[in-house]
């Protein structure tokens, strides 16, 4: 099992989808384990994309970032980080497949609705900025249905 952190982007809660691109990981049968509407920081957004600095668009998204409130979650599943990304999409809204968020919603490079972990390690360090207090344990009642579970 694998925890993974996903942000819906500030366009993603200007726009009302937050509920829809909810849906999507709820279907698909991750576990919420964490959630939190919150304003990043300056500091927060430059920890979170540290590895960002000096790339040409680094201003741009950390200003979007900062500029009104995120949505912040914790998802559980087996693979979450992979099984995230593939639903999200390729970066770019105009190169997502459809069917993905990114692909479904968007044509943007800079406004592409959602972030999520890239490696077990990404993962990691990224749940520790947004959810310092640690996550919410509990087992879905579905677990052997959704996960093979024993
Ligand atoms: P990811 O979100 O799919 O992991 P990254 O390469 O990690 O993509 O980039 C982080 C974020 O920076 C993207 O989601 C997007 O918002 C923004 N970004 C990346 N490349 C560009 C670009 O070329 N122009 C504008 N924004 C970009
Ligand atoms: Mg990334």
């Amino acid at each position: 099992m694998e925890t993974t952190l996903l942000l819906l982007k500030p366009d993603a809660l200007h726009r009302g989808l937050a509920g829809r691109i909810i849906t999507r990981f709820e279907e698909k049968g991750l576990q919420l384990v964490g959630m939190r509407l919150m304003r990043m920081s300056q500091e927060t957004a430059a920890k979170h994309y540290a590895e960002h600095v000096g790339r040409p668009f680094y201003d741009g998204l950390v200003g979007f970032m900062t500029s009104s409130p995120i949505l912040a979650m914790a998802l559980r599943g087996p693979d979450a980080i992979a099984v995230a990304r593939r639903l999200m999409g390729k970066t770019f809204g105009i190169e997502a497949d459809a069917g993905t968020i990114r692909g479904d919603f968007g044509c943007s490079k800079s406004y592409n609705l959602i972030h999520g972990s890239d490696s077990p390690e990404s993962a990691e360090r990224e749940l520790g900025i947004f959810f310092p207090d640690g996550l919410e344990d509990w087992e879905p009642i579905t677990a052997p249905w959704l996960w093979d579970a024993e």
